[in-house]
């Protein structure tokens, strides 16, 4: 129950309105627990019907994907796009592909999308997409054909400045250029209607480690709010051996961090002395797997199957970068009780509501994906204005802006969380701050 009756009139709606999406409820009402704050104190909000207007996608395109696996067979697969804000500029977010998505899912994402877009400064809206279908275990050829089958649907909802679309789980450099490549024969166009492209047509140099980087320089500017301290030392460690826990491991190392533990699907490999980084991001990179041939090659490393297990291992700062709902509440104390003292979400919402509760009251210092993960978004932020200036900026200029836009982003969760009298609740901070923004352009635009 909240203070306000108007939220807890909308959470009802939605909750009736959205029966069987318990990830999307579940996203709703974290960003409700924050929205607790301010509705009172606006009376616009209420007046403007933003909350009822905001909860509900713009447009989702539901569809059909058919295709023809190498040995003739005939498959079927469903594919989304749900676009769900676009105050403050075109739909953006990536698209996922793998069997737990649902509409559930991608609108969770497309929700969360339209905050994390907005705290980046950058003028882009909300959206997320996906099909139910797993790359792993098919030939290049057969996800082409997936990913041409798609867009022969796709083309029609999408562009560069009405929807951009991008990477996401499953969802990498090669099936963005399929995707891409069969845009541009369909409208016979090449625009920057993706992010995440490759350099040779269109790509921003520091895409790819933009998330897990971003998530690093997050965790600088709460170091150095919060403790007064630097990473240099500071036993971490991460989940997930994908794009954003590669490239964070990467920049945790360089920045003199101990990465300690790290997981992929397989398990999680322990060193209290500190992991081989160089080997591990190697590794991930090429098969997106490391921790078995780990331990083999490491005699110093233990090896635990199953990667739910790490939260166990005692560590200054986690990082989870793996997938929504990895940490629950017994995690969060488990972690807690072995020294941790900062968690910050690499992946979107990997930490459910009861965790947060339970970091927020228990002195552990907390940052929401939505904040924290924003470096890869921000980064296709500034692949489009490459793309619309026709140039390419160098590593570094990317990289610079990348710090800066995360340095931004963390002021604006913390400015904002010390005015509601909450100065470590960066959730609080990042839901009202992005919510803002998005409010005050709904209300310019009218009734639409
Ligand atoms: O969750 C995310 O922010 C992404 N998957 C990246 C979206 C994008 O448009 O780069």
């Amino acid at each position: 129950m909240y203070k306000s009756s108007y939220l807890n009139r909308v959470l009802r709606e939605v909750k009736a309105k959205n029966k069987e999406q318990k990830e999307f409820i579940a996203a709703v009402e974290e960003f409700f627990d924050s929205m607790d704050f301010v509705v009172d104190k606006d009376p616009r909000i209420e007046k403007f019907a933003i909350l009822e207007r905001i909860v509900v996608p713009e447009r989702i395109i539901t569809m059909r994907v058919p295709w023809v696996d190498d040995r003739g067979r005939i498959k079927v697969n469903t594919g989304y796009r749900v676009e769900f804000n676009s105050a403050i500029g075109p739909y953006k977010g990536g698209m996922r592909f793998d069997k737990s998505v649902n509409l559930s899912i991608l609108k969770f994402l497309g929700f969360e999308q339209t905050f994390k877009n907005s705290l980046t400064g950058l003028p882009m809206g909300g959206g997320k997409g996906g099909a139910d279908f797993d790359p792993r275990g098919h030939s290049d050829g057969e996800i082409m054909r997936f990913c041409q089958s798609m867009m022969a649907e796709l083309f029609r909802h999408i562009g560069p400045n009405t929807d951009v679309p991008a990477g996401d789980l499953g969802f990498g450099a090669r099936e963005i250029g399929y995707m891409f490549g069969y845009y541009k024969k369909l409208r016979d166009e090449f625009t920057g209607v993706f992010t995440g492209k490759g350099i040779s047509y269109g790509g921003s140099l520091g895409r790819p480690e933009a998330t897990g980087y971003g998530l690093l320089y997050f965790v600088e500017e709460m170091l150095k709010e919060f403790k007064k301290e630097s990473i240099k030392g500071k036993k971490v460690v991460i989940s997930g051996s994908g794009k954003v826990g590669g490239m964070a491991a990467e920049k945790a190392n360089q920045l003199g961090a101990i990465l300690v533990a790290m997981s992929d699907i397989d398990g999680y490999v322990y060193d209290p002395n500190g992991l081989d980084v160089k080997y591990i991001t190697k590794k991930a990179k090429e098969k997106g797997l490391f921790s078995k041939e780990y331990a083999q090659d490491h005699k110093g490393a233990k090896f635990v199957a199953g990667p739910h297990g790490m939260w166990s291992v005692p560590c200054d700062i986690a990082l989870p970068c793996a997938t929504q709902g990895e940490i629950h509440e017994e995690d969060a104390k488990l972690l807690k009780k072995n020294g941790c003292f900062m968690v910050v979400e690499g992946a979107n919402m990997p930490c459910d509501v009861e965790a947060i509760r339970y970091f927020n009251s228990n002195g552990v210092l907390f940052a929401p994906g939505k904040a924290s993960n924003a470096g890869g978004v921000a980064v296709s932020g500034l692949e489009m204005s490459q793309n619309a200036i026709h140039l390419s900026w160098t590593f570094e200029e990317v990289d610079a802006r990348l710090k800066q836009i995360m340095k931004d982003i963390f002021k604006k969760c913390h400015d904002t969380a010390v005015k509601y009298g909450q100065p470590t609740n960066l959730a609080l901070g990042a839901n009202i701050a992005g919510f803002e923004k998005v409010m005050d352009a709904m209300i310019a635009q009218g009734v639409c």
